[in-house]
């Protein structure tokens, strides 16, 4: 019998994370991991985003999801292209997913690329992609604990979003609380408050994104920690 041990499926994913980063940086695209739960808004925070971003990129969307095409549907809809991978019960995407999935752009002609990863704040953590920066997406109603519960994600994310601000009123979610957890565990992340109801917060979030994508273009190796003193 063969056990395949967590940690060498981890490290076959660096590799081919590592694998990807090169390529994006040689083709000069900005790659994003968008991790929140399932219905935190990621999707919604796309289409509300990408109005903004395309008017100054080319901008493509990775949909990842256990089941269906209806993200991808949705993206689709705004003229944006779009791949959706199944991962067929897998809770996370894996950088292996993602190289087959970019096959499928038009990548000479992009500039940047968001990755809706599967809705799940602990496995999407611990598989890289390869993308340059990850943005967590966390809503009210989800309870300001979660950075704490959930560190790996909310440290690492080079943004946090928070969304559906307009719900804030029906829950105890405490902004200032929420602020000051992510700094406990050493987060660095740009904040941005949404409310796709009252139609705030993205243009904000979409400049930050595009300012970063700026700050890396063609500067192979340049990391988000060097650009974070542009921003
Ligand atoms: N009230 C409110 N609902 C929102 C907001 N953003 C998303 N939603 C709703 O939350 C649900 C899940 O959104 P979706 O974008 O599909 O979440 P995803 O699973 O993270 O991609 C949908 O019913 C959205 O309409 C928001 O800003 N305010
Ligand atoms: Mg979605």
């Amino acid at each position: 019998m063969k056990v395949v041990l967590a940690r060498d499926l981890l490290k076959v994913n660096a590799d081919l994370a590592a694998e990807n980063r090169r390529a994006f940086e040689r083709q000069g695209i900005t790659v994003i991991n968008l991790i929140g739960s399932p219905g935190a808004g990621k999707t919604t925070l796309l289409e509300k985003s990408l109005p903004f971003l395309t008017r100054e990129a080319a901008v493509a969307v990775v949909e990842g999801d256990i089941a269906t095409t209806r993200d991808a549907e949705r993206i689709e809809r705004l003229g944006v292209p779009v791949v959706q991978i199944n991962t067929g019960g897998s809770c996370h995407l894996d950088a292996q997913m993602v190289a087959s999935a970019v096959a499928e752009l038009p990548m000479t002609k992009l500039d940047l690329v968001l990755v809706e990863n599967v809705g799940n704040l602990v496995c999407p953590a611990a598989f890289d992609l390869g993308e340059q920066a990850k943005v967590a997406v966390l809503s009210v109603t989800e309870g300001n604990d979660k950075p704490a519960k959930y560190p790996r994600v909310f440290r690492e994310a080079a943004a946090v979003i928070i969304t559906k601000a307009d719900l804030i009123p029906h829950t105890d979610f405490d902004l200032a609380f929420c602020r000051s957890e992510l700094a406990a565990l050493g987060s660095q992340a740009q904040v941005f408050v949404t409310s796709a109801a009252k139609e705030q917060g993205f243009a904000e979030g979409a400049a930050w994104l595009l300012k970063v994508r700026r700050g890396w273009r063609g500067v192979p190796g340049h990391s988000l920690s060097s650009c974070r003193s542009q921003l």
